[in-house]
């Protein structure tokens, strides 16, 4: 009803207004994290872990989590205690996690890079080695954000390359464990878990201590603390992206029932009140009809205070001229989740440059990809996938270059190695070169 669709506060926008694109970017902008006062507080947690190891974390354990641990035996779950978890599960819920994480890992066993070399015509090889990293981290939020298929969305990949060791560290507010995280960690080839949480549990990741294992690279979705935490220890550890606030960009051709449109946006919004929903449309009928649908099912859902601040903070529904128009503004959003909600959509990925992950079609919700399709959900937000993509297995990978020479092949780069080298004044470099030149 009308009075319905006046209560739902989203932008409305049109490619034909003059400030469009001021209104566009004010929607767009996103501040990441920087906060001195935050910088502080995550530079003293670290130093006192890499100071006082297990002691530090057992401290701010009981100090911000409200546990009452005397030492880390008590924050370590081994093996059995995930399986159990799994074991435990109600049918219904071991039978879906046990699926997703099926598909989640032959998608990701299409990644493995191989290692390759080549032969030149004087028999020197030329090539290069893949390698798994030792040891990997996730970090894995409590509370209200912890996802048990953002679990298998990590670690999947990290056992597909081949991680020796993966390591989970997970807060435990109050002492409470989330079954189905435990049990998602049990499939996904986690082998230790830490009930430790925060900047502290980023610092054991990264330096170590008696318990925690020194790790290579730590990966996994924060809050400000662990994401500022993840930033001070970059270059002592590898770490992943720093993921914003997560968004769709829906694109319709008109043709799409309006009520699974809306709910497509809807579960984007439902995340958290600064995640982004937004529906680009050249059919203004449709738009009107997506609209009307949100209005009606918004006070049914359960999430609906997050939903409308959402919506009414950096929702947006955008009237385009034409498929072209739709096309330039998918490569200036970069959206993470992009959803091509047409009867055709083949026909618009060639010219796709820019999105994290692209749902063809009216019945690929993006639902589907955050918990079972196979993809990763873990990609790159807030524009970024401008030059970055979705994790995968080569994020817990690294190549070694691989140079092999023959005689004869020593003998000829010599020659070029050796005029360089003069030319740059280093002369070891240039004689080590030369006491290999064919006499
Ligand atoms: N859409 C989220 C992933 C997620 N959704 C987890 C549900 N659970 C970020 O891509
Ligand atoms: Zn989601």
């Amino acid at each position: 009803t009308d009075s319905a669709i006046r209560e739902l506060e989203i932008s409305r926008l049109s490619t034909q207004e003059k400030d469009f694109d001021t209104r566009l970017e004010a929607l767009l902008a996103w501040e990441g994290v920087s906060d001195s006062a935050v910088q502080q507080r995550v530079d003293e947690i670290i130093a006192a872990v890499k100071a006082r190891g297990d002691a530090a974390l057992v401290d701010y354990s009981n100090r911000f989590d409200r546990m009452s641990v005397s030492s880390m035996t008590e924050l370590t779950l081994g093996p059995e205690r995930l399986r159990e978890a799994f074991d435990n599960l109600p049918r219904e819920q071991r039978d879906a996690l046990a699926a997703a994480a099926e598909r989640i890992r032959t998608y990701h066993q299409r990644q493995k890079p191989e290692s390759w070399h080549y032969t030149e015509a004087d028999g020197s090889v030329l090539g290069q080695q893949v390698t798994p990293l030792d040891r990997a981290g996730i970090y894995v939020p409590g509370g209200k954000a912890a996802y048990p298929s953002s679990v298998l969305m990590n670690a999947i990949p990290a056992h597909v390359a081949g991680v020796r060791e993966i390591v989970m560290v997970v807060p435990t507010p109050d002492g409470v464990l989330n079954e189905l995280v435990l049990a998602a960690a049990h499939l996904a080839g986690v082998d230790h878990v830490f009930t430790i949480g925060g900047a502290q549990a980023v610092a054991a990741l990264a330096y170590g201590t008696e318990t925690v294992p020194r790790v290579d690279k730590v990966v996994g979705p924060g809050n400000i603390y662990v994401a500022t935490a993840k930033r001070a220890v970059f270059g002592q550890v590898g770490i992943d992206m720093i993921a914003g606030p997560s968004e769709i960009l829906v694109v319709s051709d008109g043709e799409t029932d309006p009520e699974w449109l809306a709910m497509d946006l809807f579960s984007q919004a439902e995340h958290d009140e600064d995640a982004q929903a937004m529906l680009v449309s050249w059919n203004a009928k449709h738009l009107a009809a997506v609209e009307a649908a949100m209005a009606r099912l918004l006070p049914t859902m359960e999430r609906e205070a997050i939903i409308r601040t959402s919506l009414r903070e950096r929702g947006a529904l955008i009237l385009c001229d034409d498929r072209n128009e739709a096309v330039t503004l998918i490569n200036r959003i970069a959206p993470e989740h992009l959803e091509l909600s047409l009867e055709d959509p083949g026909s618009l990925l060639p010219e796709i440059r820019h999105a994290g992950a692209i749902f063809m079609g009216r019945y690929t919700a993006e639902a589907l990809g955050d918990y079972c399709a196979g993809p990763n959900h873990v990609l790159p937000t807030s524009g970024t996938a401008r030059f970055s993509s979705p994790l995968g297995v080569y994020d817990f990978q690294k190549r070694s270059s691989i140079i092999h020479c023959s005689p004869e092949g020593a003998s000829s780069l010599g020659e070029t190695a050796s005029v360089l080298a003069r030319g740059e004044s280093l002369t070891a470099h240039a004689r080590s070169a030369e006491y290999r030149l064919r006499k």
